[in-house]
């Protein structure tokens, strides 16, 4: 079925949305935004593919309204974006940048003048680097950094913002950052990791306490889960199989709907849990108006007794691939809309706030990019979220990663997930195929 035929099953109140973020698209040299952490991983070396950072990245920041205008032309009803906290507090956390204020202004405005509702999320990863010196998500204090940067977005932007989300994926910003070491700060510590899954927890919950302090409405969280097989029929695999779906997964899924965290991986942390970690989970769990899913992949769990702490590694299986290498398998998307809907969050409106895939994509020699691979990509995942209209689970939008070709972190601008393609050289973009598949599809609703 054609992405047009599947878009056209789902309910008319549906919206659909493209997705970026601040450090991958708009160019941090630009404006008097302020260091990062990730400016000061992206200069150690071999963390980053292709030595690359954000300095540049798409010039969005001088390219916005023709990115806008993209958005809008291809029929989108919504534009997921995040704020920069070192663009708006560079220095220190009372200085704020005037030129940042009056960028994140035009874009916002230029949103709502192309009729496009703005999705915001308050952190995409862009920790100060000062607060990254104190500490960064080890430090509990970055709660309060936290809620204090949200009090200035909320009194500034919060009357243009459809839609807020404080921080995205906090599984990449603890666990993938501080246990894995393949993100900013870059640690392979278990203590760190303990801290920062907790404290990002706890910056969530206090920053949804300030926005319901100002009256902001339809607060949500955005969290990425990935669906996770053992690698056979053995107790052993079953056991880490559950083991990794606590840490990726119910951590975050258990303590922002539940007011808990899941006993295996407490069992793992064990003395790292900060100091009464139990009486934060009321705030964590506080109620939202919505919940994001960002799905991309599953994983193939492997005991592996090798493995210090965890007993077990990834594993890719034998799936289709993208150009990450990740396996496509859109039935794992359905599944964790299907256990929020009747588990974490029944009755809560559910949005698809991240979903696409990583493409070898060039430009030929007419101009043009063909990436039949991602129409394929969006069917499945679209066909899967179709399927659930029939099952009473509220889906109510969808958002494609991502509107451009931008910096993907640790692999730099080596792997391509834009509907449009960016050419790094010129900041020419393209449409591609999948930008005019979407086009097709949502002005045929
Ligand atoms: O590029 C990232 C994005 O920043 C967060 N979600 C996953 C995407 C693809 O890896």
């Amino acid at each position: 079925m054609s992405l047009t035929e599947i878009i056209r099953r789902f309910p008319s109140d549906v919206i659909f949305g493209v997705a970026t973020s601040s450090y991958q698209i708009e160019g941090t040299a630009q404006g008097g935004c302020g260091a990062s952490h990730w400016d000061s991983f992206a200069r150690q070396p071999e963390a980053i593919t292709d030595s690359s950072d954000g300095s540049v990245a798409c010039d969005h920041y001088n390219h916005y309204a023709e990115d806008l205008d993209l958005v809008a032309d291809g029929g989108f009803d919504a534009y997921r974006f995040s704020f920069s906290w070192p663009r708006l507090l560079p220095q220190s956390d009372k200085e704020v940048n005037a030129d940042g204020l009056a960028f994140y202004d035009r874009l916002l405005d230029a949103m709502l003048e192309r009729s496009l509702q703005p999705f915001a999320t308050l952190y995409h990863w862009d920790l100060p680097q000062r607060h990254a010196n104190n500490g960064g998500w080890q430090n509990r204090d970055v709660t309060g950094w936290f809620a204090d940067y949200t009090d200035l977005v909320i009194r500034h932007f919060g009357d243009r913002l459809a839609s807020v989300a404080p921080i995205n994926e906090p599984w990449c910003v603890s666990f993938l950052s501080h246990y894995w070491g393949h993100h900013a700060p870059g640690l392979c510590d278990l203590a760190a990791t303990a801290r920062s899954m907790h404290h990002v927890q706890l910056a969530h919950g206090r920053s949804i306490e300030v926005m319901r302090g100002h009256g902001q409405q339809n607060l949500g969280c955005v969290l990425n889960k990935e669906f996770a097989v053992p690698v056979d029929g053995s107790e052993l695999a079953e056991k880490k199989t559950y083991l990794f779906d606590g840490i990726y997964n119910r951590w975050f899924e258990e303590s922002t709907f539940r007011g808990c965290y899941p006993e295996e991986v407490l069992a793992l942390f064990g003395q790292h849990m900060p100091d009464g970690y139990e009486n934060d989970l009321g705030l964590i769990s506080a109620p939202l108006d919505w919940a994001g899913c960002n799905y991309y992949t599953r994983s193939v769990i492997a005991p592996d007794a090798s493995e210090p702490h965890l007993g077990f590694r990834c594993i890719r299986g034998d799936l289709p691939k993208t150009d990450m290498g990740w396996e496509i398998d859109p039935e794992g998307l359905a599944f964790f809309l299907r256990r929020m809907a009747r588990y974490y969050a029944p009755g809560l409106p559910l949005y698809v706030t991240e979903n696409g895939m990583a493409n070898a994509d060039n430009l030929n020699a007419a101009g043009e990019v063909h990436d039949p691979e991602r129409v394929a990509y969006f069917e499945s995942h679209l066909a899967a979220l179709a399927a659930l209209v029939d099952e009473d689970v509220p889906l109510k939008g969808y958002f494609a990663w991502s509107l451009l070709d931008n910096y993907e972190w640790a692999f730099g601008y080596s792997k391509r997930f834009g509907i449009v393609h960016v050419d790094y050289a010129s900041m020419v973009r393209t449409p591609k195929q999948s930008w005019h598949a979407w086009r097709a599809a949502l002005k045929a609703r």
